[in-house]
């Protein structure tokens, strides 16, 4: 079957889901048709496609973008995580929600054919079940993060019922990648343990030994992210966000897996730190079933290949580095 060819625009392309999204998305469509934007150049090549520097909150900048390459897909993933968010509030939700209706008007006015959104597990809040968080229950976010995530889970609801715009979100648990460095999230400890575990053989950890938390890997993330984008229009029944699971565990099981792999890692736990707050107040595992009944998604990773996956690959990229 012949590809129609897509022109797609992504902002924050070089954070943390965007640089792997990104490569995916070229390797797919083709480096040309998968245009990358940020407020940050990048550090490398981009995949060698093309890159615009684009500051969500300027809408001029963005229709002038939008004229210019007249995508037929948006992934709009420019944020401010939940760490950073509770420094700078303020910025956050100026950031995350003027960002997403920026984008969600000028889909509609584009004609743009489909819109990717991240929302979080950070919609919820303490008031929601704990364990096996369902798609729909009482949500009472703390942070200012999942504030804004709960208020653009209704904007995209609101613009698919009323403006008829095909617009598809997932709840991201913490993620976990080696390609690129977490932006600011409360979930960062499970990429930064990895990196230090093979630096130190050691690790201080901001959260407390005992925090369980949703998580996910990378590649199970990128590809729930294309999987959701490429199911037919008539799959997709929910249009706030919907909740995917991956792996859920503590900071303890974590460093146990480590250390089964490499003898003597040590960790020890930060007291007081202000994450604590935020981790203690989202849920400690989700509930899929209507992303799985609706679209088959179904994670890859468990515990030993996501910590197989990390410390190889990124074990392979120092090297590589060091070669050279
Ligand atoms: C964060 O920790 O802020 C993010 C998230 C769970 O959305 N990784």
């Amino acid at each position: 079957m012949r590809m129609i060819p897509q022109s797609i625009l992504v902002t924050g392309a070089t954070g943390q889901v965007g640089t792997e999204l990104i490569a995916s998305l070229r390797k797919i469509h083709g480096p040309e048709q998968v245009l990358a934007t940020d407020i940050h150049p990048p550090d490398s090549g981009m995949n060698g496609g093309p890159f615009e520097l684009l500051n969500v909150l300027d809408e001029t900048g963005m229709r002038r973008l939008f004229e210019r390459y007249r995508p037929t897909q948006v992934f709009h993933l420019a944020a401010l995580l939940s760490a950073v968010g509770e420094k700078q509030p303020q910025k956050a939700w100026q950031l995350n929600m003027e960002g997403l209706l920026h984008v969600l008007r000028l889909s509609v006015e584009f004609k743009v054919e489909k819109v990717f959104w991240p929302s979080s597990i950070a919609v919820f809040g303490p008031l929601s079940p704990k364990k096996n968080t369902p798609q729909n229950c009482i949500m009472n976010p703390h942070s200012v993060y999942g504030i804004s995530k709960l208020a653009g889970e209704r904007w995209c609801e609101y613009y698919a019922r009323h403006h008829g715009l095909d617009v598809r979100s997932l709840r991201y648990p913490g993620l976990i990648g080696w390609q690129a460095d977490p932006g600011g999230g409360t979930t960062d400890y499970a990429v930064h343990i990895f990196h230090e575990a093979l630096k130190t053989n050691s690790y201080r950890c901001f959260l407390a030994e005992n925090t369980r938390l949703p998580m996910m890997s990378m590649p199970d993330a990128i590809r729930a992210t294309i999987e959701l984008m490429e199911a037919p229009r008539e799959r997709i029944r929910i249009r706030s966000s919907y909740n995917i699971a991956g792996i859920s565990f503590t900071p303890g099981e974590l460093a146990a897996a480590i250390r089964a792999r490499l003898p003597g890692f040590r960790i020890n736990y930060l007291e007081n730190d202000p994450r604590q707050e935020i981790a203690d107040s989202w849920p400690e595992s989700i509930d899929d079933t209507e992303a799985r009944q609706d679209w088959n998604w179904k994670p890859a990773y468990d515990m030993d290949r996501l910590t197989d996956a990390m410390l190889k690959n990124i074990r392979r990229n120092r090297t590589f580095v060091h070669d050279l």
